[in-house]
């Protein structure tokens, strides 16, 4: 496969290095592209991998070339409707993601877990429930978790696992992918810069799905309209779970304890206080979608129990930092859009400072300030949504409102707003860009600042 042909790589980040590594050993005539404004012919040499010949192009294709091309292989941040894109579409041209590619390789089960919130999480989670039933070396955790498809693709077998986080738009250039169980686990407005409308990005979220079969495995949300409507066009055998209400067959959750239905019995799992270590009811969702898909891979429950109890919070996913001046810090730095940062104010149990504001992706802001309730004392908003968001706040009549010129300056804030039994949330219902490279830059700030306070 691809022996010889022209494969064009779009995108010099880590999806676009794993590519050409995937490619090379494929035995591919690599070319690399990188669209950016900034970046030089020297810095994109300089990521092509070392032993890997690929011809690197900044900003323009020759014209020439694009004739040439037999394969195009897109990075998730590479919009499908560039005009690059259209144009080789338009030329016949097999245009696909990185995960795609990956995939070709895949010689193993395949678990893919999406959702607008709580993938890394049951990524996470997943992934151990297998390496605790498999042995480490049988897992791949790959995927929008930041480790690319393509660069472990190849090393899996016949009894590996590769568990998938797979964000929209690395499930905008499926094709063949067919994972054995999979979990859309909701799908609340985000990337609506990217995908439009909010049907555009549930069509894309559905494609996860697109070609499993009723031998294979679909894990949805009861309690999300969106993922519930789904079940009943999905082709695969769907398991639903719910943290609303009791279903004849699934997971649910009822009072603190999670429940497996099967044929109207229930049988008592779990209680989310005493046996587990995540906050939340969006967190006991995630426990039960991961165990219903490591279920479908045949883990067996005693193994899966045992991982569960001793499983902590994901890096920057409601993660508890420290308590200094009696006020404990929390870092959801993850909580990306207004539907994670709900779930974020939801798990505080305190009288909350909370930090808000970063890149804007058109989202709507009024579901998360009205789960305020009472709750959030102070809101420090930061970043280029800031205006927006105050304006949205008074009109849902909150006005307990500060605004920071810099992190720095809104961290500063925060410790003067917060007194003893106070917490301090940084889930900002924004993207971290424009600020910092990514969510985890900005939470890792938060986390040394906190750190570096005085007890
Ligand atoms: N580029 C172009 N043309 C464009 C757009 C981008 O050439 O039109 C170039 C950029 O100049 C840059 C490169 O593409 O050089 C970046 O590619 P990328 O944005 O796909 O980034 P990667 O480093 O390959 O990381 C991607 C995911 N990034 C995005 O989806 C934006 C990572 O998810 C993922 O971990 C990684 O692949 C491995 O699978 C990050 C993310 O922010 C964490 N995801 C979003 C989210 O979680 O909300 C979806």
């Amino acid at each position: 496969m691809f022996k010889g042909q022209k494969c064009l790589v779009i995108g010099s980040g880590i999806s676009g290095v794993g590519a050409m590594s995937m490619l090379a050993h494929m035995g591919a005539d690599i070319l690399l592209f990188d669209g950016s404004d900034k970046i030089t012919q020297e810095e994109l040499e300089a990521k092509v991998p070392r032993g890997i010949q690929a011809a690197c192009y900044v900003r323009q294709l020759p014209e020439e070339l694009l004739s040439q091309i037999e394969v195009a292989v897109l990075s998730p941040g590479v919009p499908t409707d560039i005009p690059l894109v259209q144009e080789l579409r338009a030329r016949g041209t097999r245009v696909i993601g990185e995960i795609e590619l990956g995939f070709l390789a895949e010689r193993g089960r395949v678990a893919a877990i999406t959702g607008t919130n709580g993938k890394t999480t049951t990524t996470t989670l997943l992934g151990e429930i297998m390496k605790a039933h498999l042995g480490a070396e049988k897992v791949f955790v790959v995927g929008n978790i930041g480790n690319p498809y393509t660069l472990e693709a190849e090393k899996t077998a016949p009894d590996t696992v590769t568990v998938g986080e797979l964000s929209s738009f690395q499930l905008e250039t499926v094709d063949t992918f067919r994972p054995r169980v999979s979990a859309i686990l909701n799908v609340t407005p985000d990337h609506l810069n990217r995908h439009h409308t909010m049907e555009a990005y549930v069509e894309v979220k559905e494609r996860i799905a697109m070609r499993q079969t009723r031998e294979d495995i679909c894990v949805l949300n009861y309690e999300n309209a969106c993922t519930r409507d789904f079940g009943d066009r999905c082709p695969a055998s769907v398991v639903y779970f719910s943290s609303g209400r009791e279903l004849p067959d699934g997971y649910f959750l009822k009072g603190e304890e999670i429940f497996l239905a099967e044929g109207g019995r229930a049988r008592p799992l779990l209680n989310i206080h005493r046996d587990m270590n995540l906050v939340g009811i969006c967190n006991a969702e995630n426990v039960m979608a991961a165990i219903a898909l490591a279920r479908g891979l045949e883990v067996p429950m005693e193994t899966i129990l045992r991982v569960v109890k001793e499983f902590h919070a994901v890096e920057h996913r409601i993660e508890y930092v420290a308590t200094k001046g009696g006020v404990a810090y929390y870092n959801d730095s993850k909580g990306t859009n207004p539907d994670a940062a709900i779930q974020g104010i939801r798990a505080m149990s305190r009288p909350t400072v909370l930090i808000g504001g970063g890149y804007d992706k058109e989202s709507e802001y009024d579901e998360w300030i009205e789960s305020f309730a009472g709750k959030v004392k102070w809101l420090v908003l930061v970043g280029q949504t800031r205006e927006k968001i105050a304006a949205c706040a008074r009109a849902h009549g909150f006005d307990r409102i500060r605004m920071a010129d810099s992190f720095e300056e809104c961290m500063r804030l925060c410790t003067r707003l917060a007194q003893e039994g106070d917490a301090v949330l940084l889930s900002p219902a924004c993207a971290s860009w424009g600020m910092f490279p990514n969510y985890e830059v900005r939470g890792q700030v938060f986390k040394e600042y906190v750190n570096g306070l005085k007890e």
